[in-house]
């Protein structure tokens, strides 16, 4: 990446998976949940994004993989940023230069790296120098993962009811280092409808948004103590039974959506054969078709193999847990 300029900043920060998911928003504005949610940073996929703030710009100027970005993405930074230019009293606008540390092929480019790099940027090319909390909660003002991003290893966004006490924070593990993450990637379907959207007519259309309130509480409570006793089996079930009911909330919307393709079903079913026949593993799949599998080390080859026959060896990635958000 070239510098920008000598005041310029950047910042890297890893995608998330969320074990126990964010899905419905009680502010939309503020982004404060419904219910406290879970993930692992994990290693392999990242943003880095460098931010200078510049008299000689009259817009903010964005862009993305060496490209411009569009109008719209370029209207929701610039939304962010006004938060960032608000809080430090800074007028000008920004260049920003985002890449995006994913394979081209695999569209798992996140948000929550996106907007964790950008507010660590951001925030500290404005002047600012802010706790993790805070840079949490400035994070999640671009996209609710974003706030869990922030810390490496296992993170619990608690909800909070104000812009004040929702962040996430970290939760310490011990006895989980041979813990894997391996993505998969099936083939590009129609244009997914957005998580804003698609967490929207959940909240407002489920008849089993109010059942996935008090499950996702209770599955938040479980895999705490399922960390806490570095219970793989547990971790796993309680992952995997929370994924379900999320997207269960998408196909009893009305009108009705999923974000599954053939090829996520086909991958459901490998994990649960892979199971039955010894190799412990479980699935976990966020707002699109691609499916991340939770193992451990010792069987990792074994599910990579047999994932590569049907996907190819690309569509198939090995990530571990990740750290922080970093300055470079
Ligand atoms: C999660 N997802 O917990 C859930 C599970 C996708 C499925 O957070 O509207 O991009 O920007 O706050 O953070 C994706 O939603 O949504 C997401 P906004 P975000 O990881």
């Amino acid at each position: 990446m070239t510098t920008l300029s000598n005041n310029a900043v950047t910042a890297r920060a890893h995608t998330n998976i969320a074990l126990v998911k964010y899905w419905g928003k009680k502010d939309e504005n503020l982004i404060i949940p419904y219910t406290g949610s879970l993930s692992l940073t994990l290693d392999y996929f990242y943003t880095d994004t460098q931010v200078a703030f510049d008299a000689n710009l009259t817009t903010d100027d964005v862009q993305i993989d060496g490209q411009p970005a569009s109008a719209k993405t370029t209207a929701r930074v610039s939304r962010f940023l006004d938060i960032v230019r608000q809080r430090s009293g800074i007028t000008k606008s920004a260049a920003v230069r985002s890449t995006n540390h994913v394979p081209t092929a695999a569209g798992l480019a996140s948000s929550a790296s996106a907007f964790a790099a950008l507010a660590a940027a951001s925030s500290r090319a404005a002047g600012m120098n802010l706790s993790l909390t805070d840079l949490s909660r400035l994070a999640r003002r671009g996209s609710g993962s974003a706030c869990r991003s922030i810390f490496g290893g296992f993170a619990e966004w608690q909800p909070g009811t104000d812009d004040t006490n929702s962040y996430a924070i970290p939760i310490k593990s011990h006895g989980l280092a041979d813990l894997r993450v391996i993505a998969l990637t099936t083939v590009k379907g129609p244009k997914a409808i957005s998580s804003r959207q698609g967490m929207r007519l959940s909240v407002t259309t489920s008849p089993y948004y109010p059942a996935w309130i008090q499950t996702a509480q209770a599955d938040l409570v479980a895999l705490k103590a399922a960390l806490a006793a570095a219970d793989f089996t547990a971790i796993g079930k309680i992952s995997e039974l929370n994924a379900m009911r999320m997207h269960a909330l998408t196909l009893s919307a009305d009108p009705d959506f999923t974000y599954f393709n053939g090829q996520t079903l086909t991958i459901i079913d490998l994990v649960k054969s892979l199971r039955h026949s010894g190799v412990e593993c479980y699935y976990t799949i966020d707002a699109g078709p691609n499916v991340k599998v939770l193992c451990q080390s010792e069987t990792t080859e074994k599910i990579v193999t047999t994932f590569s026959k049907v996907l190819g060896d690309e569509n198939v990635i090995v990530t571990k847990p990740g750290p922080g958000v970093q300055y470079l």
